[in-house]
This record gives C-alpha cells, structure tokens and sequence, in this order.
C-alpha cells in the first residue's frame, strides 16, 4: 500500500539534503544553458563542489529551440569532441559542418553533467550577489515563483568560491554587479561593453577567448561573455557554447589548485 506521507516526507528529506549539501560552494553557476551545464560537467568530473542555479522550470536555456525553432543545432569541427564527450549523436552536413537533434542535446549535456556530480536547482533564480572585500563570495537566491508573483520575501545565501554567470545574452549577474558592487569589471572600458550584431566566425571565436574572470571572483561564460566584453552573437551554431563552458572550468580549476 503507498503511503502519501512517506512519499511526501521522502521528497522532502531528500531535497533539504541536495540543498544543505550545496550551501558552502566551491563553484556556483547562474544559468542551466549550454555553456553552464558543460562547466557544471567539467567542474563536477573534477571533484569540485559545484551547483547550479537556474530560474525556469526547464534546463537548457536558448539550445532547444534551435534556430528559430527548427530543433537542430550546428556544432563546427572544433567543438565535435564535445559531442563525442556527451555521447551526443550527430551527423557530417558538409565539411566541418556537423548537426545535432536539440532536444537529444540538451537531455545528454543534463544528464552527464547530473551524473557526474552536478546538482542543479531549477525555478531558483539568482537576484543578487553576496560580496566580501576581496569580490563576489556567493549567490543570493529566490525561488522563480516569488519573484514572479512579486511577492516580498526575503532570499537565502549561497556560499561560493567562484560564481560563474552563464545567463546567456542579458549577462544579469555581471548587469547586477556593475551596478551594486565596488570597482570596474576587467573589461576594455570597466563596464559591460555590450553585445555586437551577428557574426558567426567572430562570435564563436570570441565566446571561448571571453569567457574567464570578469570581476574578483566572477566568471563569465557562453553568450554572457560576449556581451560583457563586447563581441557579436553568433546565432544557432552551438561549437563556441561547448567550448567557453569548458574553457571556464579549466579555468577555476586552474585558480583552485
Ligand atoms: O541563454 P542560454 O542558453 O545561455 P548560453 O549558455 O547559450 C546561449 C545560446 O543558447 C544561444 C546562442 C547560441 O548561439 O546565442 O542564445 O550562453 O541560457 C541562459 C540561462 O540562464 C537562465 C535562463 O533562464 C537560461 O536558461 N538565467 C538567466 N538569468 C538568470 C537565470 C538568473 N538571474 N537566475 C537563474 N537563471
């Protein structure tokens, strides 16, 4: 016979022990798209304590839709090991040009990165930072609903080494830093210097370059680097999303050991 009680006492048991787990971080990730679940999976192959935060019901940000809904994505020669990591199946398009499924894209990026350590928090959005002298020292959180409903209800603090803003193109936890915290950010000109129109090469090439620490503490990644230290969007080719999630952790990595 099921017991309603056990059930209900079993999911939340369960969920207050992933979250107490993740209060004291070593990495926290704003964001579930395809850069933050590929550093969330680096990170976490590396032993690192890291979570991610992300504000909708689903994970997976700006890849399911494809481009313009046509759900395929494109990935370049040089982001093709990642699908291969991923165990992604793909397909030769021309030379150097290789498709993939996106709904198949997203579930494989959530699930190895899942499986390998990751835990990730959804309808949980990041309003604010916590900050100490030496930078960003964690994540102030909400839940989605209540920011939705405009409710007035105070947040909770995460804890966290490295934050790493994966928000994709509005970059909100840098927009929230620039605003509120001390300091210039290490861009050319101290401030977000904003993201150019679209150009493919440039864009996924400057993605990967642009995605390392852009304040004490805070990192960028994916679409969010370009628009922090200003370089184009690039459109539904998904190479340079893979490569700055990974080039990010590295990183952190890097600056952990
Ligand atoms: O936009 P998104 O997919 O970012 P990305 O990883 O990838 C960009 C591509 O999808 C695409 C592109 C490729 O050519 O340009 O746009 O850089 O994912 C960003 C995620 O961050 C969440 C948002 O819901 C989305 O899922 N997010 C944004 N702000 C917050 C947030 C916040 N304050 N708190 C929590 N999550």
């Amino acid at each position: 016979m099921l017991d309603e009680l056990i059930i209900t006492r079993a999911i939340i048991d369960r969920f207050i022990e992933k979250f107490k787990s993740c209060l004291d971080l070593d990495v926290a990730i704003v964001g579930g798209g395809p850069a933050g679940l590929v550093a969330g999976y680096y990170l976490a192959k590396n032993n690192i304590r890291v979570a991610m935060f992300e504000k909708k019901l689903s994970i997976g940000g700006g890849m399911w839709g494809g481009g313009m809904m046509f759900n395929e994505i494109v990935v370049q020669e040089d982001g093709r090991f990642i699908l291969d990591e991923f165990n992604i199946n793909y397909s030769r398009y021309e030379d150097g040009y290789y498709t993939a499924d996106s709904i198949e894209s997203v579930s494989a990026l959530t699930n190895s990165s899942v499986r390998a350590g990751l835990k990730i928090f959804n309808c949980v959005s990041v309003e604010d930072v916590a900050v100490r002298e030496d930078g960003v020292a964690g994540l102030v959180i909400q839940w989605s609903p209540v920011e939705m409903a405009k409710l007035h209800v105070d947040p909770l603090v995460i804890k966290s080494k490295f934050v790493i803003d994966a928000t994709g193109h509005d970059s909100n936890i840098v927009e929230i830093v620039q605003k509120k915290c001390e300091g210039k950010l290490f861009t050319k000109t101290g401030n977000i210097v904003g993201e150019r129109s679209l150009w493919a090469e440039v864009g996924e090439k400057t993605t990967v370059d642009n995605s390392k620490e852009a304040y004490p503490n805070l990192y960028v990644a994916g679409m969010a680097a370009n628009n922090v230290f200003g370089s184009n969007r690039m459109g539904p080719v998904f190479g340079g999303m893979l490569l700055s999630g990974k080039k990010v952790a590295e990183d952190i990595i890097n600056k952990l050991k």
